[in-house]
């Protein structure tokens, strides 16, 4: 089809977050226990040690095609103590932009990524009233300090995060209440829209939005049960969080994992598909559903991830052309789609399931440090040359 490839500017790229990837970060998972098993599961420690690799990483990126790159600002970093903002870390992530520019690689930029420092957890984390603003004032210290950046996205799948560290009690603080979890949402809208304005006051052209994890529903035959369920997943996890920040958004940022097919009270994926290494289900029709779901917000739409854990690399190249074919797909039919970033440019540690999950396009031997091209970077590199 390769529609997108007479547009002027289309972002290829991959992404990454800081605590998955960094190493040496002291925030609220490395120092946070399991409450089952009272072991630190929570710890990344030293990961891809990407905070001193950056640069041969971001080589590597640019030897792969790509023309853009999506990371994240450690907030612990920035703002270690409550309102004590750390000058050298800003020089860091200065000299992280640079390498992307000096490389041609356009910086999308995640202020927030899951983690929190150490004492803003310690005052309720995202649920208590006054984190917006907290929040407000990290993203106004970033954005008058750091140079070169258009798009910024405020928040990563906030959904993903209040689901897991306040219903399901998997990731810190680990609490399980359901009004905690309802709170948490609203309190990351209330803080992306702070950020939202902060950010347009700081740097008159940026591009603000978040990354927004959605789920293809899809509601088993005719029941008109499934399909009201369906409506339902849709707005409690697709639509509620969007809807929140509207008029606050310059743009969709689209993470793209999961279909669920939806058969009475069961969300679970269609057994015929192919699934990954977590077992999560392959469905890349799926991108082009949601796609065109999207395309009534009428946003420009950057596609901020969308990968597999899959370690051999035996499916990951089929699955890139497959998901880029759909999205292809979407665009020819209106949806104005500007960028795919794969998750993740490097393996990383994936959260509550640790190291075994393998999502990137880049192996990564944990102890010498060593990377390893897959062969499927290549085979992403062949579809952004056009070939
Ligand atoms: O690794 C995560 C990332 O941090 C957020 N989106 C999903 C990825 C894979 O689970």
């Amino acid at each position: 089809m390769n529609l997108m490839r007479n547009l002027d500017r289309f972002f290829w790229g991959a992404a990454t977050s800081a605590y998955q990837v960094e190493g040496g970060i002291k925030n609220d998972w490395s120092e946070a226990h399991s409450t089952s098993s009272g072991q630190a599961r929570f710890d990344a420690g030293r990961t891809a040690d990407h905070y001193n690799l950056f640069k041969a990483d971001f080589n590597l990126a640019k030897s792969l095609g790509h023309n853009a790159h999506r990371f994240s600002i450690e907030w612990s970093r920035i703002e270690p103590e409550e309102g004590k903002f750390n000058q050298k870390e800003i020089e860091h992530y200065q000299e992280v932009i640079s390498a992307l520019r000096e490389k041609g690689l356009e910086p999308f930029v995640t202020l927030w990524h899951f983690t929190n420092p150490v004492w803003f957890s310690k005052l309720g984390g995202f649920g208590s009233k006054k984190s917006a603003f907290y929040f407000e004032r990290y993203a106004d210290f970033v954005t008058r300090n750091l140079k070169g950046v258009k798009f910024w996205l405020t928040i990563n799948e906030p959904m993903v995060y209040a689901a897991n560290a306040y219903f399901r009690g998997i990731w810190p603080p680990q609490k399980k209440s359901f009004f905690a979890y309802f709170r948490v949402i609203r309190n990351l809208a209330a803080a992306h829209r702070k950020a939202y304005a902060i950010i347009h006051k700081n740097i008159p052209n940026a591009r603000v939005g978040i990354a927004k994890n959605i789920i293809y529903f899809e509601a088993a035959g005719w029941n008109p049960g499934n399909k009201i369920l369906k409506n339902l997943a849709d707005w409690w996890w697709n639509r509620q969080f969007l809807n929140r920040i509207q008029n606050h958004q310059d743009f969709i940022g689209l993470n793209y994992y999961f279909h669920k097919h939806i058969d009475g009270l069961k969300f679970s994926p269609e057994k015929t598909h192919p699934v990954s290494n977590l077992g999560w289900g392959i469905f890349p029709n799926g991108l082009y559903f949601v796609l065109q779901e999207l395309k009534k917000y009428q946003k420009p739409i950057y596609i901020t991830e969308n990968g597999l854990a899959d370690s051999k690399d035996e499916k990951r190249a089929q699955f890139i052309k497959d998901h880029i074919f759909w999205m292809e797909k979407a665009i020819a039919e209106g949806a104005d789609v500007r960028g795919y970033f794969h998750w993740s440019l490097i393996d990383n540690f994936e959260w509550d399931k640790g190291f075994d999950p393998c999502f990137g396009l880049i192996e990564v031997d944990y102890k010498t440090m060593e990377r390893k091209v897959r062969q499927s970077a290549y085979a992403y590199r062949d579809i952004i040359k056009g070939e």
